[in-house]
């Protein structure tokens, strides 16, 4: 069985989110997303229109995704990496070369930074503002 493991905070679930969950899934046989508690998403100074508990419905919903487990801190991937005995790590490529020092702990993990989709949240929620 080999696992996917993804992150984010996946506000206002849009086409491009799912390109990239659809592609991580791709590669393996079982895709977990990490969805940012809201908790988590004020550290990163984001905050997110939809409450963890929704985002986390909406993204069960989906059929490319096995499993949603909160994402509460930096150190959650690595917890998550040996619990599920993750074999493959995507995010989007702005995030390029962030999380390379997973490799450290984790030598066999495989990670991608898939080209980041042309849609934005931001950019949804400043068109919804101006209807
Ligand atoms: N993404 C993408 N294309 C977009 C928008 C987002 O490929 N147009 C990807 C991002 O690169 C990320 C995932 O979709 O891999 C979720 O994006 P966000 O919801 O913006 O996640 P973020 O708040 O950046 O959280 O520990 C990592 C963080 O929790 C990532």
């Amino acid at each position: 069985m080999k696992t996917i493991l993804t992150a984010g905070t996946f506000d206002i679930l849009h086409a491009s989110h799912i390109q990239l969950l659809e592609r991580a899934k791709i590669l393996g046989d079982r895709l977990i997303v990490m969805c940012s508690t809201d908790d988590f998403n004020a550290k990163k100074h984001k905050e997110a229109l939809q409450p963890y508990a929704e985002r986390k419905l909406i993204l069960e919903a989906l059929r490319c995704v096995d499993k949603v487990v909160p994402e509460a801190s930096w150190e959650d991937k690595a917890k998550y990496i040996k619990a599920f005995n993750v074999s493959t790590f995507v995010m989007g490529d702005n995030w390029l070369g962030k999380f390379d020092a997973l490799k450290d702990a984790f030598p066999e993990l495989e990670i991608f930074y898939f080209p980041r989709g042309k849609i934005s949240s931001t950019h949804l929620r400043d068109k919804i503002k101006n209807l």
